[in-house]
């Protein structure tokens, strides 16, 4: 029982995912990574794909016009090399960690277009250049909707117009023929009307454990609406990121969330998932048993789909979540690792389903 304790403790769910050809791991803080070898051991045994939570951001990849800085980013993707896993770009167009430079300047669509043109074709070019291989999937542009389903108004909509998400595929395919790209969003009803509530932007419906049919929830039909008119016009999309920053038992039904996925030529992936836990509830059995049994719903969904090989935790433990921090303290432990690394049963019960999968 100790040695089981201590095995799954430094991550034990790699084998079992590279058996069931799931591309599975985390989103990496760099820091972390250097310095506490639990995060290294557990990285290294659970993961077969990482991604970079924050530093493959353009306003910490490219603080000024014309300086970029790969440091950070460098680390984690040498890192997933040596460690023989495969990487997923995070994120090249997104309304937020800006640089000032960009957000303050004045711009005309064309000259965005060229600033934007630059800093894919730089970042892309990048790793497919000095990490041959090991960048496999990009998002490419990040959460360009709001809940009812227009566009959400960031610079790049408000000076280039709608076609400035065509012109993100467009460059990175340029940039390198051989990477996946993928459009990345969230639908989950609680973040949308979390979002609502805190922007005062329109307000959903969003998915629900009963109500995952994407033609009934404004967003996602925008988005399906937007990725059917590029796979008819040939705009390079390879996928549908689905971030997964569910609630405690309330996760949408993904397989029937991208049933229109497939028939349109596409993948999608679990890209961002953590379970939101309300700290109120505390951290204890019966939390981690609905907590557990929230990661398995959508571990499930991804093994069960034909269309989904991809499931990416947003963090390792809940030491280094974005949660807390992001909601005041309201929500936390939404992560498989506790504060001190150690394993929840999600641990448990995701490499039980994954070793069932493995046979399958
Ligand atoms: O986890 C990230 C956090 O550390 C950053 O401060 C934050 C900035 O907005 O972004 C977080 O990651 C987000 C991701 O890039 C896109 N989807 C939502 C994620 C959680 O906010």
């Amino acid at each position: 029982m100790l040695l089981a304790t201590v095995i799954i403790a430094a991550g034990c769910l790699r084998a079992p995912a590279e058996e069931a050809d799931l591309n599975f791991g985390y989103a990496l803080d760099p820091f972390a990574l250097a310095s506490i070898p639990q995060y290294q051991a557990i990285v290294a045994n659970d993961a077969t794909m990482v991604t970079v939570e924050n530093y493959m951001k353009w306003g910490l990849i490219h603080p000024n016009p014309s300086t970029y800085d790969f440091t950070l980013a460098d680390q984690i993707v040498a890192t997933a090399q040596a460690n023989g896993q495969q990487v997923r770009g995070h994120v090249l167009v997104w309304h937020t960690q800006l640089p000032g430079w960009l957000t303050n300047g004045t711009w005309t669509r064309d000259s965005l277009l060229a600033v934007m043109e630059d800093h894919i074709t730089t970042v892309v070019t990048h790793f497919r250049d000095n990490f041959p291989g090991v960048v496999t999937h990009w998002d490419v542009v990040n959460e360009a909707f709001n809940p009812d389903g227009s566009r959400r108004d960031t610079i790049f909509q408000q000076v280039i117009g709608d076609d400035y998400i065509e012109k993100a595929f467009a460059f990175a395919r340029a940039a390198d023929p051989d990477i996946s790209l993928f459009y990345n969003d969230f639908y989950d009803d609680f973040s949308l009307a979390g979002e609502t509530l805190l922007t005062g932007v329109p307000a959903g419906p969003g998915a629900t454990p009963t109500q995952s049919d994407c033609a009934q929830l404004p967003k996602c039909a925008a988005t399906q609406a937007m990725l059917t008119d590029f796979v008819a016009r040939g705009v390079p999309i390879d996928g549908l990121g689905f971030q997964a920053h569910v609630l405690l038992g309330q996760a949408p039904d993904y397989v029937e969330l991208a049933d229109w996925v497939g028939p349109l030529g596409l993948e999608w992936a679990a890209t961002e998932l953590d379970v939101k836990v309300l700290s109120s509830l505390g951290d204890n059995s019966a939390t981690r048993s609905a907590h557990a049994d929230t990661f398995v719903s959508v571990l499930d969904d991804c093994l069960e789909s034909d269309r989904c090989d991809t499931v990416i935790l947003w963090g390792v433990g809940d030491a280094h979540s974005w949660l807390p921090g992001f909601t005041n303290g309201l929500f936390d432990y939404g992560l498989i690792y506790d504060d001190d690394y150690l394993p929840k049963l999600a641990v448990v019960k995701m490499f039980e389903r994954l070793e069932a999968a493995s046979v399958d």
